[in-house]
């Protein structure tokens, strides 16, 4: 209970600081006089007050473990992990989820090879909180159990994820990895792959300059003496939009920028200038990221492509894939001769014309028919319908878009090929990376996805906490006082479930040629009239509101079911099919079955991307998981600025002072009866004639 003696130390609620430090001066009747840390003098009534740790206790930098708190209560735990950041500790345990707040700057003192060689084989909890430790415990427990595990890495948009996923991998290359010394090896692959991905997977967005606009799990396979053998990279549902759409502040994918400034290499070669004369790169007006040098960065992702073993004749035309895509996006239409048709606008585009026919090694002739032109199959047979100039747009995009999904996926394809699998190992470790939540002022399709994605990983996080501990105490008749938490089952039902949820109800309208994003988000409102999760916006009559379990976010209709349509125009993979360049080629090679009614073939993106996500939630419900939580502690990327409000809210939301109260109430370790007798069962031999135990 609260003592509210004159001199007691408490916490009291704030409007800009979400919590203070206090010191009780006076109580008179209900209400209770405070002297906060900022030297206001407030009353509040008892009730809103919360316990705090002595002050003497604050002296020593605050403690490594939250279960230590004294008050484990939301400010306590707020102002541990503030006064650990003051003192660049950025690390902090929650029992054994780690906590890690983005530093933004460079802390080359946490991560070199002698803290790696410190924390290797170090008992966990032993010293600092690290990154290191947590992928060191799941080394051992691998080793030790002979159990495949998986390194969960979740936290909003420019929380850290990938930052934190690549010190994990650094680590388990150097504990797994063989003698130093080629630079060819599966763990020099597997690490290199990761600036390969990037510069064409991740892109500066308001929330961060280097957001990762793919998902990833990368598994990292062990032979039976815990040496890596072979890796596996699965990527999910890559932004496409990006390529043909941006907005300031924001960019295209970084590859494009680098290949711009690559100079007499590249660039010049490819009649490439400054990115401001390429239309999917001009309508931002944002080119250079602070402290990156886009010439370096080229160089860079040409030697991780060296190193994945990419060779120099493929290298050239990915670049000269990309090449071809900007000039694609140069190409303007004008109206036709005929009604509703468009032709090339003028000179200048026809030169941006030839250059990306030129460059993919394609019938320029062709190129324009085929983007000028839509070839519909009837029940009198082929017509040939003319495109007028929105729609002849549309189609130079949608090529675009898909030429550069091919070329991503290629890639990763390629990277998975090098690198190798190992298909006797039977130990791995899986880390994931996806996309962290996200809320814009404007959400489409993407977040929508991008959210989904999180919905998973946070029930994923929800149910091996909370409903495992719960029902493992049950079983084993364990006095156990019910902890709440926020249960998201509901709003993923309502996404995903069959026959009627968001995604089937997306998919029910892009299949009737008639629906519209109107009539889409009319049914949706229709079906989930009362439902608690989702809202009609207050001034769209489509847009949606739904409150995720980090947070309301609105989405915009408008593209959705443009965007859930994944179809492959055979127009346009039987003319790059018949390219002269066989990469271009090979990415078009598996052409689609041909389609009775039109030359367009629907598969729905999220449909895809929700069966996706269940086969990952599969394969991580087969390993022992380890959990990371990242923070971001100011929306302006600064270090040294802890943001009060938005972290509690972080905390809040991924369910991490609900497992401080777990972790603080339960058993940290379990083990079935014969793991024990296995384990320990060498202390007493005596018990072990098989009188005692059979096993
Ligand atoms: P994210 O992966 O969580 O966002 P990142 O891992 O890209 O976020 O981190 C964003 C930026 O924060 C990085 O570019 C670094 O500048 C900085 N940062 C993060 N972690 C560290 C660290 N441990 N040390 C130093 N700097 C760090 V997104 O991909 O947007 O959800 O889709
Ligand atoms: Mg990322």
């Amino acid at each position: 209970m609260l003592s509210l003696r004159v001199g007691a130390k408490v916490w009291t609620e704030d409007r800009n600081l979400a919590w203070v430090a206090a010191e009780v001066t006076d109580v008179v009747g209900k209400q209770v006089h405070l002297l906060t840390s900022t030297g206001n003098k407030v009353s509040a009534s008892p009730e809103k007050l919360l316990p705090r740790d002595a002050d003497e206790e604050e002296e020593h930098g605050g403690v490594d473990d939250m279960t230590k708190l004294t008050y484990l209560n939301e400010p306590g735990v707020l102002y541990n992990l503030e006064r650990r950041y003051a003192l660049n500790d950025i690390y902090t345990y929650t029992g054994s989820i780690l906590i890690a707040v983005n530093p933004f700057t460079k802390l080359p003192h946490l991560y070199n090879v002698h803290m790696m060689e410190q924390y290797k084989g170090a008992p966990f909890g032993e010293l600092s909180p690290h990154v290191f430790a947590v992928a060191d415990a799941s080394y051992r427990a691998m080793m030790s159990e002979r159990r495949s595990q998986s390194i969960l890495v979740s936290g909003e948009s420019g929380a850290g994820k990938t930052e934190t996923t690549k010190l994990i991998m650094q680590y388990l290359t150097y504990v797994g990895g063989r003698a130093a010394g080629d630079d060819r090896t599966v763990e020099q692959q597997v690490l290199e792959s990761n600036p390969l991905l990037e510069a064409f997977g991740n892109a500066r967005t308001v929330r961060n300059d280097n957001s990762s606009r793919f998902g990833k799990f990368v598994e990292i396979q062990f032979d039976s003496n815990g040496r890596i053998s072979g890796a596996a990279i699965r990527t999910y549902l890559l932004e496409r939009s990006r390529v043909v759409q941006i907005t300031d502040p924001e960019r295209n994918y970084h590859c494009f920028y680098q290949l711009c400034a690559s100079g007499r290499k590249d660039a010049e070669r490819y009649n490439l200038d400054h990115p401001s004369h390429f239309h999917y790169l001009n309508q931002s007006k944002t080119y250079e990221l602070d402290g990156v040098s886009n010439a370096e960065e080229y160089l860079r992702t040409r030697r991780a492509m060296d190193v994945v073993g990419i060779s120099h004749e493929d290298q050239e035309a990915i670049f000269r894939t990309l090449a071809a895509i900007l000039h694609l996006g140069n190409v303007e239409f004008s109206s036709g001769k005929e009604h509703d048709s468009s032709c090339i606008r003028d000179k200048k585009s026809n030169f941006h014309m030839q250059m990306a026919s030129d460059l993919l090694m394609c019938d320029v002739n062709l190129l324009v028919a085929i983007l000028c032109t839509r070839t519909i199959q009837t029940r009198e047979g082929l017509i040939i319908k003319a495109l007028d100039c929105n729609a002849a747009v549309a189609s130079r995009d949608a090529l675009a878009k898909t030429i550069y999904a091919k070329l991503f996926d290629w890639l990763v394809e390629k990277i998975n090929r090098s690198v190798g699998q190992d298909l006797t190992s039977q130990i791995q470790i899986g880390v994931l990376d996806i996309y962290g939540f996200e809320c814009f002022k404007n959400n489409s399709f993407e977040q929508f996805c991008i959210n989904f994605a999180n919905e998973k990983l946070q029930q994923h996080f929800n149910e091996h906490v909370f409903k495992m501990e719960q029902e493992e105490y049950r079983k084993e008749e364990i006095n156990w006082s019910y902890i709440e938490f926020i249960d998201n089952q509901d709003v993923l039902d309502l996404i995903e479930k069959k026959p009627i949820g968001i995604v089937a109800l997306l998919d029910e309208a892009c299949m009737f040629p008639r629906s519209t994003h109107e009539t889409f988000s009319m049914k949706l409102f229709q079906h989930f009239r009362s439902h608690p999760r989702l809202e009609k916006a207050k001034f769209s009559e489509t847009d949606f509101t739904l409150s995720h379990y980090a947070g309301k976010v609105t989405y915009q209709t408008d593209t959705f079911l443009e965007k859930n349509r994944d179809y492959v125009v055979v127009e346009h993979c039987s003319l790059l099919s018949s390219s002269k360049c066989a990469f271009v080629a090979g990415l078009y090679s598996s052409a689609p079955e041909e389609s009775s009614r039109s030359s367009y073939k629907f598969s729905s993106v999220a449909t895809r991307f929700k069966q996706q996500l269940q086969a990952l939630m599969e394969t991580l419900n087969s390993t022992e998981p380890h959990y990371i939580r990242c923070v971001k502690p100011n929306s302006l990327n600064r270090p040294q600025k802890f943001e009060n409000q938005s972290i509690l809210h972080q905390l809040r939301c991924g369910g991490v002072l609900e497992a401080v109260r777990i972790s603080l109430a339960g058993y940290p370790t379990r083990r079935t009866y014969s793991e024990f007798v296995d384990r320990f069962g060498i202390l007493t031999p005596e018990y072990l004639d098989g009188r005692f135990f059979r096993l």
